[in-house]
């Protein structure tokens, strides 16, 4: 054995020990909870409270169920902006059956409540599909097709029911393009909250022209898309394809511009010159 060897393993060995000794456990009570997907808890909201307050509302109704012409008091009654009556009624099951039991409603609420901290949660919440976390395309009908019905300002389109989709397609385009920054087709709670997207739906409320609300549900504004699109859309099948754009404006947007293979447009941003500017 070489000298000192005795030693270096004592030292060694030692080493070991220390080494395996536990560190102490970290428990999760020493972090503060610094996420909250759903919104932060508040301890302010009294659910007895406000489920009171919709049972009374509940009350009124024949057979204590809401229709959907019900379902402004009930929104109210939540503490919703109105136009929160459409999701409020998907979400409680109201379009299966026509009409919502007050005990139906109030488990859906109670649930939100706990499990749902901020407006942003509980929209999303209201008109996601089970087992999902975020709102695709088809989810924001519900609610936009309550808007056309009953906003005063789109009256007029009761007459036109053959607009209600184009509107409706319009505006959800509007939403995701603003809303939906990651380009993922689901808007999630945090895009959700980080847009002006639920203040715009609460000044559906308050404005009675629906053409201020310029972000996303301006009439005019549809109409200018709609337009522009009609007028791309040269054989009005309601699609743009290369053909489309090749036929436009005297054939300015040259072939060039378009796959090869697919017949699909790759670059659209094309400058289209007025007859005085020729
Ligand atoms: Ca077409």
């Amino acid at each position: 054995m070489l000298p000192g060897s005795n030693r270096a393993l004592s030292v060694t060995l030692q080493v070991q020990t220390r080494k395996e000794e536990p560190l102490p456990p970290a428990t999760s009570q020493s972090i503060p909870t610094f996420y909250f997907p759903r919104g932060r808890p508040q301890d302010s909201v009294n659910v007895d409270a406000v489920i009171s307050k919709i049972e009374s509302t509940f009350a009124q109704f024949p057979h204590e169920r809401a229709t959907m012409d019900d379902m402004g008091l009930v929104a109210k009654a939540c503490g919703c902006p109105l136009y929160w009556k459409g999701p409020l009624f998907y979400g409680a099951g109201g379009e299966r059956t026509g009409s919502v039991s007050v005990h139906k409603f109030v488990a859906m609420w109670r649930k939100i409540l706990q499990n749902c901290h901020d407006d942003a949660a509980k929209f999303v919440h209201l008109l996601m599909s089970p087992g999902c976390n975020y709102l695709v395309q088809e989810d924001l009908v519900p609610f936009l097709q309550d808007v056309v019905n009953t906003h005063r300002a789109l009256s007029f389109l009761k007459e036109a029911s053959e607009f209600h989709s184009r509107y409706i397609t319009t505006v959800i385009q509007r939403i995701f393009y603003t809303v939906n920054r990651s380009w993922s087709g689901r808007i999630t709670c945090a895009e959700l909250r980080r847009s002006s997207f639920l203040q715009n739906v609460a000044l559906l409320e308050e404005e009675a022209d629906i053409n201020q609300l310029t972000e996303f549900f301006s009439y005019e504004h549809f109409c200018v898309i709609y337009y522009k699109f009609w007028e791309l859309d040269t054989d009005h099948d309601l699609l743009i394809d290369a053909l489309d754009l090749a036929r436009h404006n005297d054939h300015v947007v040259v072939s060039g511009y378009m796959h090869p293979m697919k017949n699909k447009i790759i670059v659209l941003s094309f400058p289209l010159l007025n007859s005085e500017e020729q």
